[in-house]
């Protein structure tokens, strides 16, 4: 019995010592794994911190603006970062006289004649459809562009919902003209503007070859 005990204690001992030492092993090399990892990590977030920095933001981009067709309206929409959002500057030619409607539509695609593929307006946050001004309105309601008698048009406001990075850019999307007048409250065609008569694909414009913004 006293031997089984003494034997039992020596190989209790035995085993405690066995895994302290082991213990004590791990509790060395884990915190030097774990910096390794750790500052591997690190570096790997700097690399893509200094990787996503050297892609410059955003700051001006540009449509321009072909006819949908039989229609003869084109021209060329810049948007530009500014103090307080995004300055847009539309000039456009081959219009009927006055108001026409004007927005950002879902899709950067103008290939079809009626302008159908560039999808809705991009309402981003399930809002209304609204003038500009209003505070619930779809990212894209631009409102209208005004032409003269001689069917030219130039639009001009910044804008405090267009973004040109981030869930609400709109960059790769569609700049639609109508051929009517967009009422700024009609729900169902959006603004009741009529057919779409101009398309514009929006994309990353070269800041220097847009001097004086
Ligand atoms: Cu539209
Ligand atoms: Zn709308």
């Amino acid at each position: 019995m006293l031997s089984i005990t003494h034997h039992s204690v020596v190989a209790l001992q035995t085993a405690l010592l066995i895994a302290s030492i082991h213990n004590v092993g791990q509790a060395q090399i884990r915190p030097t794994v774990r910096a390794r990892v750790h500052a591997s990590e690190h570096i790997h977030q700097k690399q893509q911190a200094e990787a996503v920095a050297a892609v410059p933001a955003v700051t001006h981009a540009v449509a321009v603006v072909i006819p949908l067709g039989e229609s003869k309206v084109k021209g060329k929409v810049t948007f530009t970062q500014v103090k307080g959002g995004v300055e847009i500057v539309a000039e456009l030619t081959g219009l009927s006289p006055g108001d026409h409607g004007f927005h950002v539509h879902e899709f950067g695609d103008c290939s079809m004649a009626d302008g159908k593929c560039a999808g809705g307006h991009f309402n981003p946050t399930g809002a209304p459809h609204a003038g500009p001004d209003s505070d619930q309105r779809h990212v894209g309601d631009l409102g209208n562009v005004t032409a003269d008698a001689e069917g030219k048009a130039l639009y001009k406001r910044v804008d405090k919902l267009i973004t040109l990075s981030g869930p609400h850019s709109i960059i790769g999307r569609s700049v639609i003209v109508h051929a009517k007048l967009d009422d700024l409250t009609t729900q169902q065609p959006p603004g009741n503007a009529g057919d779409r008569i101009a398309c514009g694909v929006i994309g990353i414009a070269d800041p220097k070859m847009h001097a004086g913004h």
